[in-house]
């Protein structure tokens, strides 16, 4: 396997300044060197360059820093586009959740033109499904999955719409325990597989995952996994700026990376939210390194892989 490392400093779609500064801590923390320990082929892309945008208005009255997320919306989608028709795997380092609204777009383009489903599995507190509309915050990062499905209203980042939207079957959100009344409207018209801490709690992470996995792998779907730091507890991941309590275990975070490995499915993956201002000794961004570690082979008894 061949890996990408790509640098998304974006911060402009989160709350809080801070995450421009996560590619740094993913290169310090060590990802390359340690993907290099598992076999693995890694080239550091460096850093993306947002584009301008000028054609986008700098002052939105409720949409926050809308030039800057059209910026990088458009330079990701384009680098998202070209990585995934060649044969690297692409691991974007954010940067926050707004780095998605162009890694997917770029993603999904790449799976129409190629004719396989592009399936997306979106581990985090929050579902991210709200629109321009329905957004309280104006904080970008809480809208790709709703740009992702191809909901009404965001031309404006791409500069035109985005016509390969991703079908929301074959959507799977795992984590959720913020959840605004809007988006939760949305997810049940648009019939999109949600999963609570409370189903992981009655049901263990494993038996909601590998459904999702099996219809993947029938439909011989291309997969993106979106791996939010707040997806796990704070306890053990404290460098986000949008901290929920109640969130997934160390163990359960790995399993869910260790099933993906054995799976063989994943084709790109996005870590994204680590805010390492807010980070304690760099303990949040060596435990996403730790995940991605397991995501990409790393384990402690030999395992056979996976076929569903
Ligand atoms: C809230 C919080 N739903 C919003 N969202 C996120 O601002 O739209 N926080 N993504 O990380
Ligand atoms: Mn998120
Ligand atoms: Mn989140
Ligand atoms: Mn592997």
């Amino acid at each position: 396997t061949q890996i990408a490392l790509v640098g998304a400093p974006v911060e402009a779609g989160a709350g809080r300044r801070g995450c421009l500064m996560g590619p740094a801590a993913y290169r310090t923390a060590g990802l390359q060197e340690e993907l290099e320990a598992l076999g693995l082929a890694v080239e550091d892309h460096g850093d993306v360059v947002p584009d301008q945008a000028l054609d986008v208005p700098d002052a939105d009255p409720k949409l926050k820093n809308l030039r800057a997320v059209a910026g990088w919306t458009r330079a990701l989608y384009r680098k998202a586009r070209a990585l995934a028709a060649g044969p690297q795997m692409p691991i974007y380092m954010g940067g926050d959740h707004a780095l998605a609204l162009g890694t997917l777009a770029g993603h999904a383009a790449h799976a129409a033109g190629a004719g396989r489903p592009q399936f997306v599995l979106w581990l985090d507190a929050h579902s991210d499904i709200n629109t321009f509309e329905s957004t309280v915050s104006g904080n970008l990062h809480g809208t790709p999955v709703a740009f992702a499905c191809g909901l009404p209203g965001f031309d404006v980042l791409l500069g035109e719409k985005l016509d390969t939207p991703v079908s929301p079957g074959n959507l799977c959100l795992l984590g959720l325990r913020s959840v605004d009344p809007p988006e939760r409207a949305l997810i049940r018209e648009l019939g999109i597989t949600a999963h609570d801490m409370r189903a992981i709690d009655e049901n263990g992470i494993a038996r909601l995952l590998e459904p999702f996995l099996e219809r993947c792998a029938r439909a011989n779907g291309f997969l993106h996994v979106s791996l939010d730091v707040d997806f796990i507890d704070p306890d053990i991941a404290p460098a986000v700026g949008t901290t929920v309590p109640g969130g997934v275990t160390f163990r359960e975070a790995h399993l869910v990376m260790e099933m993906l490995h054995d799976s063989g499915l994943v084709t790109s993956l996005d870590l994204v939210e680590l805010n390492p201002f807010l980070d304690d000794r760099g303990r949040t961004a060596r435990l996403m390194v730790d995940l991605t570690a397991s995501l990409f082979g790393r384990r402690v008894m030999d395992r056979p892989t996976r076929s569903y």
